[in-house]
C-alpha cells in the first residue's frame, strides 16, 4: 500500500489501490479502505504540469467555489485533505493528491447526440458557475496553452528545425496550416483589445473528463481540473466540438470517414447555451463558431509541429499517428470553413430560443 495515503485524512485504512480509470496525463487509482469507502489516488504528471504547487491552489478555489453553487454532493470534485490540512503531499518529488470517488457514476470514451448535449449542459454550467470569479486569480497552469499565434511559431520553428526528418513527406499539410496565418489572430486580438473577457476555463472539455450519474446518464460532474485557469469562454467550446462533433476518432487514417457533424455541433451549441447563455457577452456567442475553428486548427497544427519535431509531446502507439491526427484536424477545419454560414446561422437561432425562453 502507498505510504503516501497514510497521510490523508481517509475514514478508515486502505485495503487496496489498484490503477483506474482511462486518463493518459495522471497516474489515477482507486482507493478502497476497510469500511468501504472509496477514494480516487492521482499522482501529478510534472512533466506536464511544472507548477503543482500553484496547480493545486487552482483546485483548491475553483471546488471551493463552485461547492457554494450546487446543492448535490457528486456535482464537485471534494479534495480530502491531508493530515496537516492541506490538499495534497509531497514524497520523493512526486506530487500525490486524494478526491473523493463520486458515487454511483460513469464515465464515457466516446458519446451519442444524448450523451454529447449533456455534456454541454455540464461544461456551460461550469462556465456559469465561474463567470463571477475573478480568472486573475488562478495561475496559468501550462502558460500560452491557447495562444494560437505561438503555437503558430512553435509550428515553423518545428519546420524549420526538421529533427524527425519528414519535413518533405508533408509539404501539404504544411502549406494549408501556414495558409491559415491571417485567422488565427483573430481571438487574441479580440482578448487584446477587451472585447473578449477573460474567464474561468477548462482548458480540456472532452466528453471523459465529466461523470455521469450510471442510473439517469444525467452530467454530474466535471473532473480534470489541472488545466483550469484563465482563458477564453470560445476556446473551451471550441475543444468540446473539435473532438465531439467529428464523425471519426482523432487519429483516424481514413479521412473520407472523417466529417464535421453539424447535428452534433448544433446539439452542443444548444445544450450548451441551456446553461451558459446567460453569462456570455454578445462578442462571445458570436465567435463561438471561431472558436470550434481555432481549437481545431490550433490542435491540428500542434500534432503537425510534433511529428516534425519527432513526436516528443502527444504520445503515439504507432508511426505517422501525429500526422494522422493532424490531417484529421485539418480536414475538420476546411470543413468547418464550408459550413461555415451554417455554423453562424445556428449559433443566432438558438440563442433567439434560448433569450425568449
Ligand atoms: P487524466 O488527466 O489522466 O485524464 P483524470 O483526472 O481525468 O486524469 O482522471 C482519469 C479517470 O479517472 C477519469 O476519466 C475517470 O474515469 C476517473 N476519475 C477521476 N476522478 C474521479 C472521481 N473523483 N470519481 C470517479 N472517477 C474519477
Ligand atoms: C492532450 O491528455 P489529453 O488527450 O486529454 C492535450 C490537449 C489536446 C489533446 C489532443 C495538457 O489532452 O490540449 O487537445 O491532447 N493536453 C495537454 O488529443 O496538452
Ligand atoms: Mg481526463
Amino acid at each position: 500500500m502507498h505510504s503516501v495515503l497514510s497521510r490523508f485524512a481517509l475514514s478508515a485504512a486502505p485495503v487496496s489501490c489498484e490503477p483506474y480509470g482511462s486518463g493518459h496525463i495522471n497516474g489515477t487509482q482507486l482507493v478502497v479502505c476497510e469500511n468501504g469507502a472509496r477514494y480516487i489516488l492521482q499522482q501529478i504528471n510534472t512533466a506536464v504540469f511544472r507548477e503543482p504547487v500553484p496547480l493545486m491552489r487552482n483546485i483548491e478555489l475553483v471546488t471551493a467555489h463552485l461547492r457554494n453553487k450546487v446543492s448535490d454532493p457528486r456535482g464537485v470534485l471534494r479534495l480530502v485533505p491531508t493530515q496537516n490540512g492541506m490538499s495534497y503531499v509531497v514524497e520523493n518529488g512526486e506530487y500525490w493528491r486524494v478526491y473523493d470517488l463520486v458515487q454511483n457514476s460513469v464515465c464515457y470514451q466516446t458519446a451519442d447526440q444524448a450523451l454529447f448535449c449533456e455534456s454541454a449542459v455540464a461544461f456551460g454550467r461550469f462556465q456559469n458557475q465561474l463567470s463571477d470569479f475573478p480568472a486573475e486569480q488562478l495561475a496559468e497552469t501550462i502558460p500560452h496553452f491557447h495562444d494560437t499565434p505561438a503555437r503558430y511559431a512553435a509550428l515553423v520553428r518545428a519546420i524549420e528545425e526538421n529533427a524527425s526528418g519528414r519535413r518533405a513527406n508533408v509539404q501539404r499539410e504544411i502549406d494549408v496550416a501556414l495558409g491559415c496565418e491571417s485567422f488565427l489572430h483573430t481571438l487574441t486580438d479580440l482578448q487584446a483589445s477587451g472585447d473578449l473577457p477573460l474567464r474561468v476555463t477548462h482548458n480540456d472539455t472532452k466528453i471523459n473528463n465529466v461523470l455521469f450519474d450510471a442510473e439517469t446518464k444525467k452530467a454530474l460532474c466535471i473532473i480534470d481540473l489541472d488545466t483550469v485557469m484563465p482563458g477564453l469562454s470560445v476556446n473551451d467550446f471550441g475543444d468540446a466540438i473539435r473532438f465531439g462533433a467529428s464523425t471519426a476518432a482523432e487519429d483516424e487514417q481514413d479521412l473520407s470517414r472523417v466529417h464535421f457533424d453539424l447535428d452534433l455541433y448544433e446539439t452542443y451549441v444548444r445544450g450548451y447555451l441551456s446553461t451558459c447563455g446567460g453569462s456570455l457577452t454578445k462578442t462571445e456567442i458570436d465567435m463561438l463558431p471561431v472558436g470550434a475553428k481555432m481549437m481545431t486548427l490550433e490542435c491540428g497544427m500542434r500534432f503537425l509541429a510534433d511529428h516534425l519535431a519527432g513526436d516528443v509531446y502527444f504520445h503515439v502507439s504507432r508511426e505517422g499517428q501525429n500526422l494522422d491526427r493532424a490531417r484529421t484536424q485539418l480536414q475538420l477545419v476546411r470543413e468547418m470553413d464550408s459550413h461555415w454560414d451554417e455554423m453562424r446561422r445556428i449559433v443566432g437561432r438558438i440563442v433567439l430560443h434560448v433569450s425568449k425562453e
